[in-house]
């Protein structure tokens, strides 16, 4: 059997940690013949919630899961990590600022950049699903100064599949049956759905669909899905959310299939104008566990401007935690 691959998942005793530890155990993530090691990393005060989450894990009996290590101590979460999963983020409490939000989480990310950067391996995988999701990865990323930035990208994985999803219903498929759906940005209201390169079994998808529901209808859908979600459950995405780590992690680390794409926010090299550096969600192949950014598609002057609106958010953005990079 191959040697386990180590995964460290921050906020794990948390609604999308719990949703997600049990698939990465059963084998959902890296397949049926890889064996993994957990480390749950929580705060203090959570401890005791994620020892009942240790237990549970036990009692699955999974015959892939190697060991589980409960911690709240960076040093021993992350140490010699395979892949960084950082959930875990400070929630916006009541009257509490966008601002205020954006800086109170760019500190737990830059604390958790340098200790990835100390104790991971030098080949770390690093996924930022805690909001500001792209921001929090820029961060982090920053803070690690020993690894590459490509190491380390942001989920907008959850967007991609319900754009899939909308879209299997609208044109009566199935969600298999559909190619090159992209999500650009930001993870947030000014994220841009992108259908124009989609095909749904070999079609164009403009066969099936109008532009005018595209715009309309399909674009603002998305973009508001996570307050349709909470609207209905009382309670944000977990189990979704969950489901989209397991596709962004077992893509990037297995590959994409022929012929389609994916999405993932990660450092921008200024394709399609975005400044360098800026975490941007992207269309991305991945072989061989390494992403590469679609090139070459044409971006009508709508789709520029909605690009160009999200890098307006994230600059913004990291306008507001500027003090927190590492200069030079
Ligand atoms: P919960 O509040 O249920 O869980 C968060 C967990 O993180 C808690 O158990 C808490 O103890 C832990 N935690 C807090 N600070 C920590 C730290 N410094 N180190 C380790 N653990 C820490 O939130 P949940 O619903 O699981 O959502 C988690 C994050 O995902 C939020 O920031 C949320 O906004 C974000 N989301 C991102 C999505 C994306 O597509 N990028 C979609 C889903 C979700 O909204």
């Amino acid at each position: 059997m191959k040697p386990a691959v180590k995964v460290t998942i921050t906020g794990a005793a948390g609604h999308i940690g719990y949703a997600l530890v049990f698939r990465v155990a059963s084998g959902a993530m890296f397949g049926q013949k890889q064996p993994v090691i957990l480390r749950l990393l929580e705060i203090p005060q959570s401890m005791s919630s994620l020892s009942g989450v240790g237990m549970e894990l036990e009692d699955c009996a999974f015959p892939l899961l190697h060991d589980i290590v409960l911690t709240d101590d960076p040093a021993i979460g992350f140490r010699d990590t395979d892949y960084a999963i950082l959930i875990g983020a400070k929630p916006r409490s009541k009257g509490m600022e966008r601002k205020d939000l954006i800086t109170e989480n760019a500190k737990i990310f830059s604390a958790q950049g340098k200790s990835i950067n100390r104790y991971a391996s030098e080949y770390v995988r690093v996924l930022v699903v805690g909001n500001p999701a792209n921001t929090n990865a820029l961060i982090a990323s920053a803070n690690a100064p020993d690894l590459e930035r490509n190491q380390f990208t942001a989920m907008t994985r959850l967007d991609h599949n319900r754009a899939l999803g909308q879209l299997a219903n609208k044109t009566n498929s199935l969600v298999a049956d559909i190619n090159r759906m992209t999500i650009w940005g930001n993870h947030s209201m000014t994220q841009y759905p992108h259908i124009d390169n989609c095909t749904v079994n070999g079609f164009s998808v403009f066969d099936l669909v109008s532009r005018d529901w595209a715009i309309d209808h399909f674009i603002p859908r998305i973009q508001r899905r996570g307050a349709e979600i909470i609207n209905a459950r009382g309670l944000s995405s977990a189990a979704s959310a969950a489901d989209a780590v397991v596709d962004h992690v077992h893509d990037w680390a297995l590959g994409t299939r022929d012929g389609d794409w994916i999405s993932m926010a990660v450092p921008s090299d200024g394709g399609y104008g975005i400044e360098e550096g800026v975490v941007f969600s992207y269309p991305v192949t991945c072989k061989d566990g390494e992403y590469e950014i679609v090139k070459g598609l044409e971006l009508d002057e709508l789709s520029i401007s909605r690009l160009k609106a999200s890098e307006k958010e994230l600059r913004e953005e990291r306008a507001i935690i500027e003090d927190l990079l590492p200069k030079g």
